[in-house]
């Protein structure tokens, strides 16, 4: 006998199973790694987001980075609603998305010039094409447990032994076109020397997330990024900065001018779209030459600077780049939270942090893995129950917004006091 579902969400994922793959609409929404059914969302607003049966949670997914400024702020809204009364897709030119370019170009200098997309994949595949393109080489170095979307070249994992060629993690695949991924330890400069010294020549590429939020949350240890710009440019590397997380989460701009160093490409989304399907690639002006139609590298879309998107992103920087405090707001609520947590390694750069069930420290994917995946998914089941959303994975970041109250942020210390894992 088919036990009945016990909830509306229940209901909803039953029959979201029958005609979406998993129910749901990207993986890990569906709750596998924690266990249990994700409750289906109807509504949220500011630091809150409620259930179809009304349940109501305070929310540190914020949709997986993009609300920074918390659920539904009024002035995405009202951007959105303008815009919209004027139509919702082009395929035309805009000055919108011309007023989008500068305001990231001039918020991210090392983007001298930048290309709008629809999505954080779309954004590293096509930078990494461009790389490709640039240089007419065909190797790529990515780091393990970093994400860059789905594109097939990045769905790649360590090679078995030395040679470090990339395998696929998905089958669909090609295992000939995964050994052009080159896979090394974040963090472990040596690997990098060694794979630069001995393969340069091949090497089109090296991308990274400055900060790293695809293991969990895990910071670049001193001097990794300085001499990861000084081996690419000595050898004629493009470096790619992966900012579609830390891209306006940590100030206003990228991790890059934390860390004062300009890539040669980056790759933003999340954020900037204030919640709307809106990425973005670009950086140095001869490099985007390359780019289709001033350049021979192709890459298009359909809604690539779409009108509201674009609305919905300028409406969010600009409120980030008029309300610099909202930063230091961040930076505080997000250590005040971070002090709650006893017995876990906790990784916080600004307003994104992991607590890890381990002993730490916590500093590449290695020592990430090494941490206690099912006393983790007890714990989000504990703070579920305690009216609390985290991301349904370990090895995700939490993000604070900036409509956390002090109040929130108490609540939220007391629920992780009452985890008695
Ligand atoms: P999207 O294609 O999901 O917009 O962006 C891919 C991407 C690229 N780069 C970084 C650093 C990213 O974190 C992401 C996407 N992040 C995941 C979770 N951290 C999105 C959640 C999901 O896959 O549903």
């Amino acid at each position: 006998m088919k036990r009945l579902p016990d909830s509306r969400s229940e209901a909803a994922f039953d029959r979201a199973r029958s005609v979406i793959p998993g129910g749901v609409n990207s993986p890990v929404r569906a709750f596998r790694a924690v266990g249990g059914s994700p409750f289906f969302v109807a509504s949220a607003r500011g630091s809150k987001i409620r259930d179809i049966d009304g349940r109501e949670y305070l929310d540190y997914v914020g949709s997986w980075g993009p609300m920074i400024l918390g659920h539904a702020p009024q002035e995405v809204l009202a951007a959105v609603a303008k815009a919209a009364e004027k139509g919702t897709s082009y395929g035309a030119p805009t000055v919108a998305e011309v007023e989008m370019a500068e305001l990231l170009s001039g918020a991210i200098p090392s983007l001298e010039k930048v290309r709008l997309v629809s999505s954080g994949t779309e954004a590293c595949m096509s930078a990494l094409r461009v790389a490709r393109g640039f240089t007419g080489r065909d190797d790529i170095v990515k780091f393990e447990g970093c994400y860059h979307g789905h594109s097939d070249g990045l769905l790649v994992k360590a090679g078995s032994g030395a040679a470090t060629f990339g395998v696929p993690t998905s089958p669909g695949v090609p295992r000939d076109y995964a050994k052009h991924t080159l896979v090394l330890p974040y963090n472990d400069l040596q690997a990098v020397r060694a794979l630069v010294k001995k393969r340069w020549k091949s090497i089109a590429a090296i991308i990274v997330e400055p900060i790293a939020g695809n293991m969990g949350v895990v910071p670049p240890a001193p001097g990794f990024l300085e001499e990861l710009r000084a081996l690419t440019e000595r050898n004629g590397i493009v470096l790619i900065f992966d900012e579609v997380i830390t891209g306006f989460r940590l100030c206003y701009g990228g991790a890059q001018s934390i860390y004062g160093i300009a890539p040669d490409l980056t790759c933003l989304g999340k954020i900037i779209g204030g919640g709307l399907p809106a990425a973005a690639y670009g950086g140095r002006r001869e490099i985007m030459a390359s780019v289709s139609p001033e350049g021979p590298v192709y890459q298009a879309g359909t809604l690539s600077g779409n009108p509201l998107a674009v609305a919905a992103g300028m409406a969010q920087l600009k409120t980030l780049r008029e309300n610099p405090s909202i930063y230091a707001n961040l930076e505080s609520r997000s250590a005040q939270l971070s002090e709650a947590f006893r017995g876990v390694v906790v990784n916080r750069v600004g307003s994104m942090l992991t607590p890890f069930f381990t002993t730490g420290p916590v500093t590449d994917w290695d020592s990430a893995a090494k941490a206690d995946t099912k006393k983790f998914a007890k714990f989000h089941r504990h703070m579920r129950t305690q009216g609390i959303a985290l991301a349904p994975s370990q090895f995700e970041a939490w993000f604070v917004s900036y409509a956390h109250t002090n109040g929130d942020i108490e609540r939220t210390a007391r629920a992780i006091h009452a985890f008695r894992g």
